[in-house]
């Protein structure tokens, strides 16, 4: 039976994303409102040949809805509890609830039955997180996964179209002599790399980085694996790549590796080295699988994998993630009628 979906941030770049990919993946949308902040509300945006004009996110925008998808920033602190009193399964792609105890951390290729345990929220992982795990699961159930060491390749589209905007200007500005200073990046972001996303913490580690490691424990239900990131802006325009050196208990040779991630749900392995065939941002971006390619074994360890991965954010890092769980809610029967 059809349900009824709410999105708060729907004029955002994954609130566009999560209306593209509700419509694509077929979702059984009943009505679908589009809601944002005041700035934004009034905007029409098109739903399976639809028009929808965007309101303003107030307590009632829940009424009668069944799952509120929510894109990012404050708003889910805001109205979360409202959509949750009003029957509303939040699905929330902020970090506001990702680590409380209480709220399920889901990647549906990984950890699906945790969507069962909800009490009303659910949080959808940070997007450089979602994309390694997808491609580590496989290999710890076979293997087991004792270390990881990530270093990421992170698009500007991860920081809002903004972002887009700021690596455009700056190019264009930039090649014609001209000057665009930083707005959205601490520096400047065409033709440079920034080893700083999201704000320093403990350790000297950025936010983003401690993402990969906290999240990736509780979506894996394991918190003695070792992980240690190194997160870093590139001057692309979307789909995150990750070099991900893998330690594990069990020796698997790459052929077998290879293997395990090609029969894995949501990946697709891209790796003849010969054929020159490997998984690059510009090839990846609106796709909803992860893709793996350079798949080799690392010998200066007993039993020991490099890997690299990419995936669109906005889409599997995000707006896919997210819908895919609102699938997973319907196929388990977890939606009030
Ligand atoms: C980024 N991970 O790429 C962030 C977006 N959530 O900036």
């Amino acid at each position: 039976s059809p349900v009824n979906v709410a999105i708060v941030g729907a004029s955002g770049a994954v609130g566009h994303e999560l209306v593209k990919v509700l419509e694509e993946r077929n979702f059984p949308v009943g009505e679908l409102r589009l809601c944002a902040t005041s700035r934004s509300a009034g905007k029409v945006m098109s739903f399976k040949g639809q028009s929808l004009t965007v309101e303003e996110t107030t307590p009632d925008s829940f009424t009668g809805m069944q799952v509120a998808l929510f894109a990012g920033g404050s708003a889910s602190k805001e109205f979360g509890p409202a959509a949750v009193e009003r029957g509303c399964v939040v699905i929330d792609n902020s970090s506001n609830f990702r680590l409380d105890p209480e709220v399920p951390l889901v990647v549906p290729e990984v950890n699906p039955g945790d969507v069962k345990w909800h009490k009303g929220i659910i949080a959808n992982p940070n997007c450089s997180t979602i994309i390694m795990v997808v491609a580590l699961k496989p290999i710890h159930d076979a293997a087991g996964i004792k270390r990881v060491v990530v270093s990421t390749y992170q698009a500007v589209s991860g920081a809002g179209a903004e972002g887009i905007a700021e690596l455009s200007g700056q190019t264009g500005a930039i090649v014609n002599g001209g000057e665009y200073p930083p707005g959205k990046f601490p520096y400047q972001i065409a033709f440079n790399l920034i080893p700083h996303i999201d704000v320093f913490q403990d350790m000297d580690y950025t936010k983003e980085e401690w993402k990969m490691v906290k999240e990736t424990h509780k979506i894996m239900h394991d918190s003695s694996m070792g992980i240690t990131a190194t997160t870093v802006r590139v001057p692309v325009y979307r789909s995150h790549s990750e070099s991900v050196n893998i330690e594990t208990n069990k020796k698997l040779t790459a052929e077998q590796t290879r293997t395990i991630l090609a029969q894995a749900p949501g990946i697709i392995v891209v790796d003849d080295p010969r054929e020159k065939k490997y998984p690059m941002p510009l090839f990846c971006s609106d796709k909803d699988e992860v893709f793996v390619g350079r798949i080799r074994e690392d010998n200066s360890i007993p039993s020991g994998l490099n890997l690299w991965v990419v995936g669109d954010q906005i889409r599997k890092g995000a707006a896919t993630n997210a819908v895919q769980i609102a699938e997973l809610l319907v196929k388990y029967g977890c939606l009030q009628v």
